[in-house]
């Protein structure tokens, strides 16, 4: 088990600027003694986190660096965000995992539960929630609102705070208030010509993952939002604008590939008005039921995220054909990790829904983090812009 201390490796240095004012606020926070809690997850009740004034920050791994590392202790063939985020926890080349006092994982897939277990035995307290598998039944109700009462618990006690239902309250609250506020931003791109360009919008909701309170993700939404106004004005009678093909980005996660997805989209001059994978709009449409008791109206939302590791997965197809609707979609991309299951043997229901039902172009791109197939995800992907 590695201590928690506020000295930086000096590896961090060299990291990117860009992450680095992240890394350099993270530290700071650090210093002025807030507690920090790394997670993985878009089912993770981080209402709960903040209601004990506990920070929380993305710990999923984007970079192919620390990938060999993690190939020592797992097996090659699994998912690169799981291979990515070990390889940077037990290489300590991840300032965020290196300040988090603790880690909150929940049995999503099982590549995820598996690296949990190792990291709560060997390199930090992974607390480990379970996750109900479908949302299509109430008896997962009660269940998510029984391991959120094991989470308090524990947090309560490691952190050595009280964590209250008017603390809850006023977290929902104001989790509810920055949904809302970035919601309307991620809609702007429903006008056309849509104000962000290709690679704007997956940078945004990187950005917006790695805000540490209320005010920063207020501050963020409202500088984007003055850039969407001013180049929406600039090119609202552009005929050439008025004609770009609109993209919704659908599948896994997609950060760790942003360089090739979204970077040979956006060189083919096409739009990604809408993303629906789980850094998406998919969290941040439902609002908590403020009317609820706090823990079933945090159950009650967390458990209708439409993501592919549940079974009977309808949600996602729903929000998928709303979103084709609002954000007048031209074709849908997917993007499939490599060695992810659920979103791979998902995919084939996505494709049906979008080519028969929806009659638009759908091309599934499964990747990883290498470069090595950047050449052959662009003559797909240019044959794809080919056929909008
Ligand atoms: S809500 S997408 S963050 S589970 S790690 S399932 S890619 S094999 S990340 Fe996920 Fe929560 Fe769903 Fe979102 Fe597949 Fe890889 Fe597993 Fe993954």
């Amino acid at each position: 088990m590695k201590a928690v201390t506020n000295e930086m490796p000096a590896i961090f240095e060299d990291l990117a600027d860009v992450r680095k004012e992240s890394f350099i606020r993270m530290k700071n926070l650090k210093d002025s003694g807030t507690n920090v809690v790394g997670t993985f997850c878009t089912y993770t009740p981080k209402e709960i986190l903040y209601a004990g004034n506990i920070v929380t920050v993305n710990l999923c791994g984007v970079s192919e660096e620390p990938i060999p590392a993690a190939e020592k202790d797992l097996p090659a063939n699994l998912c690169p965000l799981i291979k990515s985020s070990y390889g940077h926890a037990i290489t300590d080349t991840c300032p965020f995992f290196y300040f988090s006092d603790m880690i909150l994982g929940e049995t999503t897939c099982d590549g995820k539960k598996k690296m949990f277990e190792i990291l709560n035995s060997e390199v930090k307290e992974t607390f480990i929630m379970m996750l109900p598998q479908t949302y299509k039944f109430e008896s997962g109700i009660p269940l998510y609102i029984s391991e959120m009462e094991r989470l308090i618990e524990r947090i309560e006690e490691k952190f050595n705070i009280k964590i209250t239902e008017d603390d809850l309250r006023r977290a929902i609250h104001q989790s509810n208030e920055d949904r809302k506020n970035f919601s309307s931003l991620l809609e702007m791109s429903k006008l056309v010509p849509a104000p962000f360009k290709g690679m704007d919008m997956v940078n945004i909701l990187e950005a917006y993952d790695f805000t540490f309170s209320s005010e920063e993700k207020n501050e963020l939404v409202e500088e984007a939002r003055e850039k969407a106004i001013a180049r929406y004005e600039e090119i609202k009678d552009d005929p050439v604008a008025n004609k770009r093909k609109r993209i919704l980005l659908t599948g896994g996660p997609n950060t760790g590939v942003k360089n090739k997805l979204v970077t040979i989209l956006e060189d083919a001059n096409i739009d990604i008005v809408a993303i629906d994978a789980c850094n998406g709009i998919k969290e941040r449409q439902d609002l908590i039921d403020e009317t609820l008791p706090p823990l079933e109206a945090l159950a009650r939302k967390y458990m209708n995220v439409g993501c592919s590791v549940m079974t009977w997965n309808d949600r996602r197809i729903k929000d998928m054909g709303d979103m084709i609707e609002d954000y007048k979609i031209d074709g849908v991309v997917e993007c499939v990790l490599q060695a992810c299951h659920t979103f791979q043997i998902e995919a084939r229901r996505v494709r049906k829904f979008v080519q028969e039902e929806k009659n638009l172009p759908y091309i599934a791109i499964s990747t990883d983090y290498s470069t090595a197939d950047y050449g052959q995800i662009s003559t797909r992907l240019n044959a794809f812009v080919e056929m909008l």
